[in-house]
């Protein structure tokens, strides 16, 4: 029974996984696509521009928690009971979701941008018509009943096991004075990404509903401020929470492969603490051009800014030198893709801090710096942990070997992904907008330098793309696990 719960648990992973990579080589072609637009390469009409800067938008952030989410369930298998079937209901509910997005953008000419921000999917609605913008709302709302359901189930789980949401926070350790060390890091992190995401879900889900009911009645209006509110609270939240989840995979294999436990000490439990707290608090960081907010919202953005990345960042980068100093470790495809993750993760918020100080913001923030940013800390970051999971997946539950493949392809990813961010902070620099498809002549030269980084990043993605589903064929029970779910879901 156990084992058989524990083979769909790895199908379930492995066919995220499977999803995420070819969904993330599409999306990055799409990526150049835009790239060769602004850079005056290849003309695509400005409407074609951005359906496809939504897909882009909504795919990656979807496949990003997708895969991050593949990640925290895998390991917190290894501590806690799960059934499997939760697991599938989100995929499934993710791919029903996907499709109706997939339509609304290329059928129905849906065009506004993942952030929906309200009244614009109105607008667009009686411009393109309504068929489009409530396939990509409802499309959206699916998704997030996905991630609540999984949520809501991992909390139930979690209190049965651990006596509370506080408790798997480690609050006996922090406020009661229990000795020892807390639950295994997995536990601590999937708590923070279950408080954070769900009320970052259930704000978007309003806002969501709100663009609904103003399409399906007019009559219904909502306060333009407030919707902003919820839904960059969503976005903030929700982008942030898969660095969460994917990085637990950095405390489970590198402390596997150093032989050394990834201890949840105090500090680290302080500071996952801290990090729920200020995940939820400072995405007034995306409202500071909005003069009618408040201004203690708007401070309180721009300081817990500065504070929320860091207590986390600080302990992982720190905990992650020690554990490997002087431990011996052999370093191979996995280890090295989350070594330079953390540098990844760290680099990408040096210019989110900038960016979240009021002054510079106004001069800043709707320029290319801001995608700069956060193309460094989930490019690099995020889908570095994911593909160096996929890697680590076909080694332990496969047969997987590194190839001399491998190693090219990660320093072409990095090197090139460097880059790529390169020239969108550059482009920020020289105050090239984000977001326009149609760019003046002084900035295209850093979208062809961008376009070009861009293909040598697809090269790198698509082999290690390949190279994990042939190593999912290396392990028989994986790949005739997969193919049976295939078939049972297509
Ligand atoms: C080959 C790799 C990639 C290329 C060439 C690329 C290119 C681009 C370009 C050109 C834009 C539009 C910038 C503008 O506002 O003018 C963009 C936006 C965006 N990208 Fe990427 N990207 C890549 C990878 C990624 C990855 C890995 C992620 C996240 C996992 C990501 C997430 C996003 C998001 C969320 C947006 C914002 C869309 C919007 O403004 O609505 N991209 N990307
Ligand atoms: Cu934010």
């Amino acid at each position: 029974m156990e084992t058989k719960a524990r083979n769909s648990i790895k199908k379930g992973v492995a066919l995220s996984l499977m999803v995420t990579s070819v969904v993330l080589v599409l999306m990055m072609i799409f990526g150049v696509i835009m790239l060769l637009n602004q850079g005056n390469i290849v003309k695509i009409p400005s409407q074609l521009f951005y359906k496809i800067m939504t897909i882009h938008g909504t795919g990656m952030i979807g496949i990003a928690a997708l895969g991050g989410s593949a990640i925290m369930w895998y390991f917190l298998s290894k501590y806690i009971h799960l059934n499997p079937y939760i697991f599938f209901t989100n995929l499934i509910l993710s791919m029903i979701g996907v499709v109706m997005i997939l339509v609304a953008i290329f059928v129905f000419n849906f065009s506004d941008g993942w952030t929906f921000l309200y009244p614009l999917p109105s607008f667009s609605a009686k411009l393109n018509g309504i068929t489009g913008a409530l396939l990509f709302l409802f499309g959206l709302l699916l998704l997030g009943v996905g991630y609540l359901v999984m949520y809501f189930y991992l909390a139930g789980r979690l209190i049965k096991e651990y006596g509370g949401l506080g408790k798997s926070l480690g609050w006996d350790y922090i406020f009661r004075g229990k000795k020892g060390y807390g639950p295994p890091s997995a536990v601590v992190a999937t708590t923070m990404v279950i408080i954070a995401n769900s009320v970052g879900i259930l704000a978007g889900a309003t806002a969501l509903s709100e663009s609904i009911l103003n399409i399906l009645n007019p009559n219904f209006a909502f306060d333009p401020m407030l919707a902003k509110h919820l839904t960059y609270a969503f976005g903030h939240i929700f982008a942030n929470c898969t660095i969460y989840m994917a990085v637990i995979a950095v405390y489970e294999v590198l402390s596997e492969y150093t032989g050394r436990p990834w201890k949840s000490n105090k500090a680290f439990l302080i500071a996952w603490n801290f990090s729920t707290l200020f995940t939820l608090m400072i995405y007034t960081h995306h409202l500071l051009m909005d003069f009618a907010v408040p201004e203690w919202m708007l401070i309180i953005g721009q300081i817990f800014s500065y504070a929320n990345g860091l207590p986390v960042m600080v302990v992982t980068a720190y905990g992650a030198l020690m554990v490997v100093f002087r431990s011996g470790i052999k370093w191979d495809f996995t280890s090295s893709m989350f070594f330079v993750s953390m540098f990844g993760w760290v680099a990408g918020a040096v210019p989110a801090i900038i960016d979240a100080t009021i002054v510079v913001n106004h001069v800043m923030h709707n320029t290319k710096w801001v995608p700069g940013h956060f193309h460094t800390y989930m490019g690099m970051g995020v889908i570095a942990m994911i593909f160096g999971f996929m890697y680590y997946f076909n080694k332990t539950e496969g047969a997987q070997k590194q190839t001399g493949y491998d190693n090219y392809a990660i320093y072409t990813y990095f090197v090139f992904f460097a880059g790529l961010t390169g020239s969108f902070l550059y482009a920020g620099k020289i105050s090239a907008p984000r977001r326009w498809a149609e760019h003046l002549p002084e900035w295209t030269g850093s979208d062809q330098v961008g376009a070009l980084c861009g293909s040598f990043i697809i090269v790198a993605a698509l082999i290690f793309t390949i190279r994990f589903f042939i190593g999912l064929k290396s392990d028989g029970r994986v790949t005739s696990a997969t193919d049976k779910t295939f078939n049972s879901v297509s």
